[in-house]
């Protein structure tokens, strides 16, 4: 089973959250989900729970399988930009996906899942975090939590999808590298108390897998309901940078298929499918 826990005298039989045990035992144990985190396959350190889950999938591993680590060395963003990943506070999990659709849809996947954790962050904050489109969940306008979706696809449909997720959750301010620290936030930051990464990591694969049969059985409109409800920046100016341009606008919301929508300075309405975005003062 592996405890790696001892009361230790010298912790004075203090139990602390980050000393519990985090492994694929304790995560399987009571979570209700009926096929997300079934197969787990947990990692005290591991380079990136993205691309351990992209090899499971090559090799035919089933959806929902995910992957857990404590800790990564190579934790990763969009676009090659880190995830910053210390050992013993955090969740980076990565669940493979199979949606029998056309890639053009899997942007949708990663609002369904950003969703899923604006919920569960809500039900353990007691307020709802904000999301910023594409992939970021903001507490206070700092990032909690961040997405990135992977996918392995033919021209018309979809192999598998890998949803990479990462939440600071007990990780306190100090910890934070300094580039981080002004940007970047916790729960236990937030919330003021440690919170348990075994029972969130449940409640995030119940929410999960609820919104992605939602999404499956009844369309996007129902999760882009449920984004809008987490989205703070309407009206507000914002700058984007795409690939090859940058653009300028107030931001309305996403549209049915989520691509942000903006209006420019001359009332121009543009559609964005990709890109990073930034408030504007
Ligand atoms: C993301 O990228 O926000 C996606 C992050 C996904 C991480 C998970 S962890 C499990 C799985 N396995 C992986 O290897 N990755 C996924 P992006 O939008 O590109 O944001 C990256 C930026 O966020 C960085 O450039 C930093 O500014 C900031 N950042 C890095 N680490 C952070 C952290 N722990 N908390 C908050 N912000 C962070």
């Amino acid at each position: 089973m592996g405890y790696d826990i001892e009361a230790s005298p010298a912790k004075g039989y203090r139990l602390n959250l980050e000393d519990l045990p985090f492994n694929a035992f304790e995560i399987g144990s009571n979570l209700k989900t009926s096929f997300i985190g079934k197969d787990i396959s947990f990692y005290k350190e591991i380079d990136s729970t993205n691309e351990t889950a992209k090899e499971f999938a090559s090799k035919g591993a089933k959806e929902g399988f995910a992957v857990v680590a404590d800790s990564q060395t190579k934790g990763k963003g969009r676009l090659g930009r880190r995830w910053d990943s210390p050992a013993g506070v955090n969740i980076y999990t990565s669940i493979i996906l199979c949606p029998d659709m056309p890639p053009v849809f899997a942007p949708q996947i990663t609002l369904t899942a950003a969703v899923a954790v604006a919920e569960t962050i809500t039900e353990y904050l007691g307020r709802p975090p904000e999301v910023k489109w594409p992939n970021d969940i903001l507490i206070n306008s700092k990032k909690i939590a961040g997405i990135l979706t992977e996918m392995n696809s033919e021209m018309d449909r979809i192999n598998f999808v890998v949803i990479g997720i990462g939440v600071n959750m007990n990780m306190s301010k100090k910890m934070l590298p300094d580039e981080l620290r002004l940007i970047a936030t916790s729960l236990k930051e937030e919330a003021g108390e440690e919170i348990s990464r075994i029972d969130f990591i449940q409640t995030l694969y119940l929410n999960m897998e609820k919104w992605y049969k939602k999404y499956l059985k009844d369309g996007f409109e129902p999760v882009r309901n449920a984004w809008k409800g987490y989205f703070r920046m309407e009206g507000k100016m914002v700058k984007v940078k795409e690939m090859d341009r940058v653009i300028e606008g107030a931001a309305l919301g996403i549209d049915e298929d989520g691509a942000l929508i903006l209006r420019e300075k001359g009332g121009n309405i543009l559609r964005v499918t990709s890109g990073d975005v930034e408030m504007r003062p």
